[in-house]
């Protein structure tokens, strides 16, 4: 279906301070860091940017507007000397940085969406999915989501064997999970002002892709009702059949919904995503990866996406290459370019 142009904004969300990584590098992003930049800033959006992917977006048909990368490094700095005491929670590592960085995210996406545009989140970590879920659902409340991964990410700061929170975006998003967010210091924001951010329905998640769950989040998951397919389901029913399945489920009642796309390169196959934080074997080939996000296009019904823990820093330069352009492709496929 043509529509006159659509403006696609696309946000580079660069944060670290989600995952265990903040300020380990290996020696190649150490000197790039050194030479250009401070080492708390992923170059996941800018590697993305690079090699024209807005030019390819331009060419699908999309009016590109492009935005600085949010600069979570100064967000989180300023964030903490607002909060001197606040230092250090193991149960959720650096989260005054993570929710005030999230915070910016979260005011930038609601605002986009309300003016019409579709929203094309560069990642970062996982726990910007906080961000962008608050954005969203404060937008349009109605929005479904697939959760694209090879981890369940539905830790939260109580039950997480790791502390971080990169694992905990849907954890903290959804009210059985998280009732008081307010306790978690630097997200008070998601239940303060005129306009606190929703709460995701367990109903109005699909995941895609899963084979490393924590031993709570199964229990979450199973609780909850959360519709699941596993890459054992992927592997039994095939590509085709899980995503029909996924988006019936989120489309049954309401045809017309949106739907938000958050892509963890983590889902796809460490042989074609090595640059990744927690890479787990086994995962969608090159073509399963493509389908999901062409599928999810095919409805119509595709409002935002991401694309996260693209993080070249954690391979060799030939393992982050190969991740970088799995990436650029991936949002190529999400911005239509299967479309004919
Ligand atoms: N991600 N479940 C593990 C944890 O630490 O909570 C891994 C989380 C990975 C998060 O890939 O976005
Ligand atoms: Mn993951
Ligand atoms: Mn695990
Ligand atoms: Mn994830």
């Amino acid at each position: 279906h043509v529509a006159s142009p659509r403006i696609v904004s696309v946000i580079g969300a660069p944060m670290t301070y989600g995952q265990p990584f903040v300020g380990t590098l290996s020696s190649d992003a150490l000197s790039f860091c050194l030479i250009f930049w401070v080492c708390l800033q992923d170059s996941g959006p800018a590697l993305l940017r690079e090699h024209g992917l807005l030019e390819e977006l331009a060419e699908l048909g999309w009016k590109v507007e492009d935005i600085p990368d949010l600069d979570f490094a100064t967000i989180g700095a300023q964030a903490m000397q607002a909060n001197p005491s606040l230092r250090n929670n193991p149960n959720a590592k650096n989260s005054i940085q993570v929710g005030a960085g999230n915070k910016v995210l979260a005011d930038l996406v609601e605002s986009k969406l309300k003016l019409g545009r579709f929203p094309l989140i560069l990642g970062g970590d996982h726990s910007i999915g906080i961000g962008s879920l608050a954005g969203i659902l404060r937008a349009k409340p109605e929005t479904g989501v697939i959760w694209v991964d090879a981890h369940a990410d539905i830790n939260t700061p109580t039950v997480s064997e790791s502390g971080n929170m990169h694992g905990m975006p849907l954890g903290i998003m959804m009210k059985e999970l998280t009732p008081d967010r307010r306790a978690i210091p630097g997200l008070e924001w998601l239940d303060e002002g005129p306009h606190p951010s929703p709460y995701l329905s367990p109903d109005a998640l699909v995941y895609v892709g899963l084979r490393d769950i924590d031993k709570a989040e199964r229990r979450f998951i199973r609780q909850l009702g959360i519709k699941t397919f596993t890459m054992y389901d992927i592997d039994h029913l095939g590509i085709g059949r899980v995503m029909d399945l996924a988006l019936e489920h989120l489309l049954k009642n309401d045809p017309n919904r949106p739907i938000h796309l958050s892509y963890d390169i983590d889902a796809v196959d460490p042989m074609h995503a090595p640059a990744t934080g927690t890479a787990v074997r086994g995962g969608l080939t090159w073509r399963e990866a493509h389908f999901v996000a062409e599928h999810v296009v095919k409805s119509g019904s595709l409002a935002s996406a991401e694309i996260v823990e693209v993080n070249a820093a954690l391979s060799d330069g030939q393992g982050a290459s190969a991740t970088v352009e799995l990436g650029h492709q991936l949002v190529n496929a999400m911005l239509g370019e299967a479309m004919l």
